[in-house]
């Protein structure tokens, strides 16, 4: 059974750019809600339980039509919001180094430039998804809880939640405000790390 996974750092940890209340709803219930969800919905299914969580989420088309959506939505859930925490740390913030520096170079001209790009895609999500940086350098976006790998496409370097549940206490409306305030606390070597 899948279980909620521990923050590497504590709710109150990213201060002021992500509140205590805010991580504390978003990871003990938004993310909890997605791990009960997928876990009923492999009670349903139960041949699917041997099965590691990415072969489900690359492969949604030839499972059970019963289970099906909520795989999608809980198992998409779950797999986003595990990457999504260690995506932030109370150290994070700045610009990547080495190899990913230069590509993001590379491709957006100087950092800011990919932090703007990023920024514009995130805002311009209509309602609830997330803004993906891919290891080709690419930046996509993606409806409720669908992943890239859903897509046939690699896993992220880097994701943002655009949800409401992910800033709406303290942002209310505002998402520009808390993807402005993200960058402080995104963890570039864990998205480095993530290259292959
Ligand atoms: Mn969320």
């Amino acid at each position: 059974m899948y279980q909620l996974p521990t923050l590497s750092y504590d709710y109150g940890a990213l201060g002021k750019y992500i509140s205590s209340d805010i991580m504390q709803l978003h990871h003990s219930k938004h993310h909890q809600t997605y791990v009960d969800k997928l876990n009923s919905a492999l009670d349903d299914a139960p041949s699917l339980k041997e099965r590691p969580l990415e072969s489900l989420l690359t492969d949604l088309d030839s499972l059970p039509e019963n289970v099906q959506t909520a795989i999608r939505n809980h198992g998409g859930g779950h797999y986003n919001h595990s990457l999504f925490w260690q995506w932030m740390s109370p150290d994070g913030g700045g610009e990547p180094t080495g190899e990913l520096a230069n590509k993001l170079v590379a491709q957006y001209g100087d950092f800011q430039g990919f932090v703007n790009e990023f920024t514009a895609k995130s805002l311009a999500v209509f309602g609830s998804g997330w803004c993906w940086l891919m290891p080709d350098m690419s930046i996509v976006t993606t409806p409720n809880q669908d992943t890239p790998i859903m897509q046939g496409l690699d896993a992220p370097l880097l994701g943002l939640d655009v949800w409401e549940h992910a800033y709406y206490l303290d942002y209310k409306n505002k998402r520009d405000d808390y993807v402005q305030a993200w960058w402080n606390v995104v963890n570039w070597e864990f998205v480095a790390s993530r290259m292959s």
